[in-house]
């Protein structure tokens, strides 16, 4: 059993891809085990996208994040981290393979509707930056 973190970011929630996305993951075989609607603060932001601190996107990737509300939900299942990352799509959307959430919405490389985990490490990190262990029900 994996978990991962997945948040449907501004533009997703903005757009009411709400519904969408979670439908997704419904379909697949993994379990929510976790969710909110929560507003990050830029400091927030930058804290939760440390690991990109020194990339030239990282000023607008944490202005873009705190814009507005986002779904966080940590997933669990068999391989969710993998899993995940192939229904949301390839990060640049014109690379994305048919029929994942970045290709069917994403509009812009930083506005890619979704974020996923990249490893059990980041993943680790990234539960426990939203949730504590009270609002995990696994
Ligand atoms: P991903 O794991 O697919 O979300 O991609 P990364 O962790 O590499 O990047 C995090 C976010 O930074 C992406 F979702 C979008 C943004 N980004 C840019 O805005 N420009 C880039 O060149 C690369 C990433």
């Amino acid at each position: 059993m994996e978990r991962t973190l997945s948040i449907i970011k501004p533009d997703g929630v903005a757009r009411k891809l709400i519904g969408e996305v979670v439908g997704r993951l419904e379909k697949m075989n993994v379990n929510i085990i976790a969710m909110k609607m929560i507003k990050m603060t830029n400091a927030q932001a930058k804290g939760f996208y440390a690991v990109h601190a020194e990339r030239p996107f990282f000023d607008s990737l944490t202005d873009f994040m705190s814009s507005g509300p986002v779904v966080v939900m940590a997933l669990e299942g068999e391989d969710v981290i993998a899993k995940y990352r192939e229904l949301m799509g390839a990060t640049n959307y014109k690379e994305a393979a048919e029929g994942t959430i970045r290709r069917d919405y994403a509009t812009e490389i930083e506005k890619n509707i979704v974020h996923g985990s990249d490893s059990p490490e980041s993943a680790d990190f990234e539960i426990n930056y939203f949730f504590n262990s009270f609002e995990i029900v696994g």
